[in-house]
């Protein structure tokens, strides 16, 4: 490559990089903030585990929404397409899901990371004592943390999505259904009557077995006594 061209090279990577820092930036603080909550979840899954003898989570999945998603996001609501409205208005980008074992273990888990100082609760929609008419079901919780940057504390949203595996099974195979285009209507409509039927028996699957395991502590207690 000619020197001038290289050079050429040089200016344009310079230019790009100022022009994206600030997105770079955003979505940096998002995942910091993310990272945030899951080691507060990790932490609280390993001192629970002390108490109840076993992990009351199974598993913790996180993201940060793409660019792409978080600017059709606010297209679709008609919001203004900045980086600060962005900010403003969507909670959602920073995600984190956290699976559990039991649902009574969802509940104990959001009440401790609830309890957390710098963990302030904004919204708490609770689609498992009242699931979506689709079958969804999970704890939603939309919360408030700091994360400290270059420029100082900054408080950051971030949305925690709490169910069972059982939830996260159905929940999965439900978005899949969602988001197929193109497919037959009638064919769409009979698949989400069925696992609207599915969501029903996963949640009676999660009963027994949260009774199983009660029957199973119970004997254990009493044959140590
Ligand atoms: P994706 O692709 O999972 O990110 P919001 O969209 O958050 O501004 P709303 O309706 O207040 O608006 O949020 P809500 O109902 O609390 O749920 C938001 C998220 O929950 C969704 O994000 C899904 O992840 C999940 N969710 C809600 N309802 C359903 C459902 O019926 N089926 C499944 N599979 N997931 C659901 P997104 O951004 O819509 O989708």
């Amino acid at each position: 490559m000619p020197p001038q061209d290289s050079a050429n090279v040089e200016q344009l990577l310079q230019q790009l990089h100022a022009d994206f820092a600030p997105v770079y930036s955003m979505l940096m603080n998002y995942q910091c903030a993310v990272m945030e909550v899951e080691t507060k979840f990790n932490i609280l899954n390993n001192r629970l585990s002390i108490q109840e003898e076993h992990n009351p989570i199974e598993s913790i999945k996180s993201r940060v929404k793409s660019l792409d998603s978080i600017i059709r996001k606010l297209e679709k609501r008609q919001l203004p397409l900045t980086l600060e409205s962005a900010e403003e208005n969507l909670r959602d980008i920073a995600g984190v899901r956290v699976v559990c074992s039991f649902v009574d273990d969802i509940y104990r888990v959001a009440e401790n990371f609830l309890a957390q100082e710098d963990v302030t609760l904004i919204q708490r929609k609770d689609y498992i004592q009242n699931p979506k008419p689709s079958g969804y079901r999970s704890l939603h919780l939309v919360i408030k943390t700091p994360i400290y940057t270059e420029d100082g504390k900054k408080d950051m949203f971030v949305e925690v999505q709490m169910r069972t595996i059982a939830m996260d099974f159905w929940s999965s195979l439900e978005h899949k259904l969602r988001y197929k285009k193109n497919l037959n209507p009638q064919i769409a409509e009979q698949l989400a009557k069925e696992l609207e039927a599915c969501a029903e028996e996963s949640a009676k699957l999660d009963e027994k077995m949260l009774h199983i395991r009660d029957r199973i502590a119970a004997d254990a207690s009493a044959s140590d006594s």
